[in-house]
């Protein structure tokens, strides 16, 4: 089955059904082929595939992959172009709240690590290359706590406690208006989805596995965004050498400053080349998927909301070092936890 295609469209390409997500690592796109009827279902619609007028309108998108930044911006502009849609969109959240959103184009990228990544995990293998027919938005950064509180005033993010637990104060904050919301569980982030979707009349949701990677990568094949570690304080807050102040035992970079112990107001770095922010470190993020080993396949009950099992968790947090950063980097969580290095970000649907 490895060479088995995911996703099918009851209309031929270019029309409004065209496929959302399609493994083509063993399967090259051939003009005017049509694909199967039947088994959209969940998968599809996970995918993307409620399309807009809009939407449908976006000429097939470009397969070259990795490309770089300068690329990744035209892509990006000519999308919006052709949509006639911003590259930037800011939708009320509540009240003088507001939510910033990037368009992501559609388009094709290898997913996971190749095995000359170092280090390298093995869930994070092997590599499938997808190509993802719809463009979608995606936050610019993690949802804050000021957002999430419109949704559950109730909401607290708390504190992380400090080492020595002397109990003379609750330890940092993680409940800061512009800190990204954590101890929020899979559920509940699906929930603040559903509640933001109604409120714009869009289908919002967590991304998939394969769209968070594709949107992190913004066309890079590397292990991060911008490329190799060294560039990382710029772009990212990890577990720096600060984090020794609060818990000296914890693996860091010894090396590396990025100005914040725990999480940092979100949009402070620097962001990818599609202008998203925090896609590596902060806190790490939760997908919508099914956490199942590679390769990855849309179509094998992974995607489905009812699925039971583990969801993926993306992109490290302040409190990771660089490797559990990286874009291939995979975890997974409960969808009940809620723990306390991670949020997630919305995607909605044009
Ligand atoms: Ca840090
Ligand atoms: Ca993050």
């Amino acid at each position: 089955m490895a060479h088995r295609r995911v996703g099918r469209a009851s209309s031929p390409p270019g029309s409004r059904a065209q496929w959302a997500l399609r493994r083509t690592a063993t399967l090259p796109c051939r003009s005017g082929h049509r694909p199967r009827r039947g088994g959209w279902g969940w998968a599809a619609v996970l995918a993307g595939l409620l399309t807009s007028a809009a939407a449908a309108q976006e000429a097939l998108p470009p397969t070259a992959w990795p490309f770089d930044a300068a690329e990744a911006q035209r892509r990006q502009a000519a999308a919006a172009e052709t949509l006639g849609l911003p590259a930037e969109w800011t939708v009320e959240v509540g009240g003088e709240v507001t939510m910033a959103l990037v368009l992501v184009p559609a388009g094709e990228f290898v997913m996971g690590a190749p095995e000359a990544e170092s280090p390298l995990d093995p869930d994070e293998a092997p590599q499938t290359r997808l190509r993802l027919e719809r463009p979608f938005y995606l936050g610019r950064c993690e949802v804050t706590n000021q957002q999430y509180g419109c949704f559950d005033p109730t909401h607290d993010s708390r504190f992380i406690d400090t080492n020595w637990k002397d109990r003379v104060g609750p330890g940092l904050p993680l409940n800061e208006p512009q800190q990204p919301v954590c101890r929020v569980s899979w559920e509940r982030a699906q929930a603040f989805c559903r509640w933001l979707g109604a409120k714009l009349g869009k289908t919002c949701r967590l991304p998939s596995e394969a769209e968070w990677e594709y949107a992190c990568r913004a066309g890079t094949d590397t292990p991060f965004c911008c490329g190799t570690a060294e560039a990382l304080p710029q772009f990212a807050n990890l577990a720096d050498a600060s984090l020794a102040s609060l818990k000296p035992w914890a693996v860091r970079e010894q090396q590396a400053n990025d100005g914040a112990v725990a999480s940092a107001p979100v949009g402070r770095y620097q962001s990818n080349a599609w202008g998203l922010c925090d896609m590596h470190g902060n806190v790490a993020e939760w997908c919508a998927s099914v956490y199942r080993p590679y390769p990855y396949e849309a179509a094998d009950g992974r995607e489905d909301p009812a699925a039971t099992g583990a969801r993926a968790v993306r992109g490290g947090s302040w409190d990771d070092r660089p490797r559990r950063c990286r874009s291939a980097f995979r975890l997974w969580y409960d969808p009940t936890f809620a723990v306390y290095n991670v949020g997630f970000r919305v995607l909605v649907e044009p």
